[in-house]
């Protein structure tokens, strides 16, 4: 079993090391080497429970309240689409091929099971009927056409799941050999964009940021760049800081 006291704050701006900080309060992400800085972007983490305010297709059970972010020095264990049964949208994988049923009336997504390798949108997310899908992907995606060729208002590939097309995932260590042990569990926050700034940043139109239930969102061009340039690599250190801290004054450009 994994022991341990894990990473601390000792081990934060490591000389020659690349890591990767995030502040909430300030709501700035870093990529550091060493004191100095590679990159920033601004990135939202989660807050304490806000009443009356509503994230864009809450779970129908409510059963998601947002929260802060959890502090902590952590392990990037990868990255790809991520797929929940907790979040409605999520169950399917961003990029997940889509198609019409014989009848035109209900959307079917391509499974991974030889068996049945196209099943009904509804079948595992029941509210998700074709003219809600239809609705939903308009305003998200406006007119787009790279993902609905013929233009017909329906999607040829799922880019609602709420984690974006990419979630990068990390954990907590506690025997500091940065791989994922027996015992270390992948935290359920991650860092990714969402399916409404793709789709506003798809359209050219201003990026409005929310606050998570407690994983960190970036924009998606910030993303792509932090990735294009090799900031998440795994192993390498993500060190979540407490709400309330402060940029440290000694980084460097
Ligand atoms: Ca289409
Ligand atoms: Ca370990």
């Amino acid at each position: 079993m994994a022991q341990g006291a894990g990473w601390t704050s000792a081990d934060w701006y490591a000389e020659g090391e690349s890591q990767i900080h995030f502040f909430p309060t300030p709501k700035r992400l870093i990529w550091t080497v060493g004191k100095k800085i590679m990159l920033e972007v601004e990135a939202w983490g989660g807050i304490k429970g806000v009443r009356h305010h509503h994230f864009p297709h809450d779970p129908v059970d409510g059963g998601m309240r947002p929260r802060p972010t959890t502090p902590g020095s952590y392990v990037i264990s990868g990255w790809g689409p991520y797929r929940t049964r907790s979040w409605d949208f999520s169950r399917i994988r961003w990029g997940t091929e889509l198609r019409l049923d014989g009848t035109r009336q209900h959307l079917l997504y391509k499974t991974e099971a030889l068996s049945q390798p196209w099943r009904p949108v509804e079948s595992i997310i029941p509210h998700a009927t074709l003219a809600y899908v239809r609705r939903l992907f308009s305003d998200i995606w406006g007119g787009n056409r790279r993902y609905d060729r013929n233009g017909d208002g329906i999607p040829d590939v799922w880019v609602l799941n709420d984690f974006g097309p990419m979630a990068i995932n990390y954990f907590r260590d506690p025997n500091r050999n940065r791989r994922l042990n027996a015992g270390e569990k992948i935290m359920g926050e991650m860092i990714h964009t969402t399916p409404e700034n793709e789709g506003q940043t798809d359209q050219g139109k201003p990026v409005e940021m929310e606050f998570s239930h407690g994983c960190i969102h970036m924009r998606p061009v910030d993303l792509d760049r932090l990735v294009r340039q090799g900031a998440f690599k795994v192993g390498e250190l993500i060190v979540v800081h407490e709400l309330g801290s402060i940029v440290w004054e000694e980084l460097s450009r």
